[in-house]
């Protein structure tokens, strides 16, 4: 028997840092592998830099599981960064406590409200956002009004969520969950809610993660996260108040987020939902299989070319060196990355990803037989009803039923985007979904 990982069995160097006497500046809403892989360990390495503000509280709002996993573990985790120069496991210690918002309600609150949190990360993702899915919000919204009621200042909230415009999001909705007009008033001057870029591929843990853990270190570690050595984060520069010393810990700070933000969401996010519905319906089952087909990549360049068209990029952004470095990070085979994972809540991701980008290249009078492709292929997936994990998955079944093909193509973009798409882009996607031409070399219409 293998002794499960906690602070008495804990491999490797010691942290420079003493978990008992460091502060919890930060409450993570969400803790999935994701927060693992990317924010924790800034916060892990403000802590080691001698900083110690910045321990987490992780709050999951629904499962036990991750506070389950961890519990026996006080926190430790393992992190994996596989296909680089480092690849041994290394602990992270950032994270000294764990609460299952239904369980202790009252407790993520006073969390929220202590004088000791001054940052409020949050992945709760896409979906999260809607209105009635905003418990994430409403606990906000309560941990705010406490914080005014003991004259505290507001922490800053930050969205790590892939969405345009996270922070403005955030901020409505933690807005509609207030009734009080002065709270709202002292949110709205006094408030942080920053746009935020954040890149990691994620893939979520399998038992041969876990199984190779326990070979590398002889712990076992029901939490560790597997990712891949690349990671990015840029905020933008607003805060309500203390926060680590960003730049130092290699996150960008910036005045507008926008273009980061754009380019990886049609870029590396438009390209992964692709291969997610395109790779799916073929029964390809991981990312790297998928770019591993010289004719694949190229329909993956053809969708960054259609793409790349519509970003307002960055002074010195290099376009083909960022499309080079994605293919290079798909192609990892150290990290098997599940298409059936991506495909996961497509009618939250598309209109970021492909629609926006397809509509407009539309309005431009461009064609965009990437993109319409790789819009029709979710289409087809819902057809077919693979990979439809989707909150909204019953209604897309019911426009998927109707007759004509341009009329489900409309019903179901209706469903995922209130902008309507040009009728060329339409009419693109309802081409791209029919049979292709017997002894056609047209290799995406034979994925499909
Ligand atoms: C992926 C993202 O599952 C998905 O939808 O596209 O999680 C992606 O791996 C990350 O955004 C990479 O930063």
């Amino acid at each position: 028997m293998i002794p499960r990982l906690h602070p008495g069995t804990r491999p490797g160097p010691p942290p420079r840092y003493d978990r008992r006497a460091i502060h919890r500046g930060v409450v993570h809403i969400g803790v999935g592998a994701f927060h693992r892989a990317h924010q924790a360990p800034v916060f892990e390495a403000a802590l080691n830099g001698g900083d110690a503000r910045w321990g987490i509280t992780g709050v999951s709002l629904r499962s036990p599981a991750v506070r389950d996993s961890l519990h026996p573990q006080d926190g430790l985790y393992t992190l994996v960064e596989a296909g680089g120069p480092r690849c041994d496991p290394r602990v992270i210690g950032a994270l000294t406590r764990l609460l299952v918002a239904p369980e202790q309600p009252a407790a993520v609150v006073a969390a929220l409200a202590d004088p000791a949190t001054h940052l409020v990360t949050l992945t709760v993702t896409e979906k999260g956002y809607q209105p009635g899915q905003g418990n994430a919000a409403d606990f906000l919204a309560r941990g705010l009004a406490a914080r005014r009621a003991a004259g505290l200042a507001p922490f800053t909230a930050i969205s790590c969520d892939n969405l345009p415009g996270n922070g403005g999001r955030l901020a409505a909705a933690v807005l509609a969950q207030v009734s009080d007009p002065a709270l709202a008033d002292w949110i709205v001057r006094r408030g942080a809610f920053p746009e935020t870029m954040v890149d990691r591929i994620v893939p979520a843990t399998t038992p041969r993660d876990v199984a190779a853990v326990a070979h590398a270190l002889g712990v076992e570690d029901q939490a560790t996260v597997r990712t891949e050595p690349f990671w990015q984060w840029v905020i933008q520069d607003r805060f309500a108040g203390e926060r680590p010393d960003f730049p130092a810990l290699g996150v960008h700070l910036t005045s507008d987020v926008r273009p980061w933000e754009q380019a990886k969401l049609r870029l590396l996010n438009g390209a992964h939902s692709a291969i997610a519905y395109i790779g799916g319906l073929a029964g390809i089952a991981f990312v790297h299989e998928f770019v591993a087909d010289a004719a694949r990549r190229r329909f993956i360049e053809t969708l960054w070319h259609e793409s790349a068209s519509t970003l307002r990029l960055s002074a010195g952004f290099d376009l083909d060196g960022y499309c080079r470095a994605l293919m290079a990070r798909f192609a990892n085979p150290s990290l098997p990355h599940r298409t059936a994972q991506i495909a996961i809540d497509g009618s939250q991701k598309l209109p970021q990803r492909l629609l926006a980008p397809l509509r407009h290249r539309a309005a431009a009078g461009q064609r965009s037989p990437a993109l319409a492709r790789a819009v029709a292929a979710w289409i087809r997936c819902v057809e077919v009803g693979t990979l439809l994990d989707d909150p909204l998955a019953a209604q897309l079944r019911r426009a998927a039923a109707l007759g004509d093909a341009a009329d489900r193509v409309r019903a179901m973009l209706a469903l995922i985007d209130p902008l309507p798409l040009p009728p060329s882009a339409e009419a693109e996607i309802v081409d791209a979904l029919a049979p292709p031409p017997t002894g056609s070399r047209q290799v995406t219409l034979e994925i499909i």
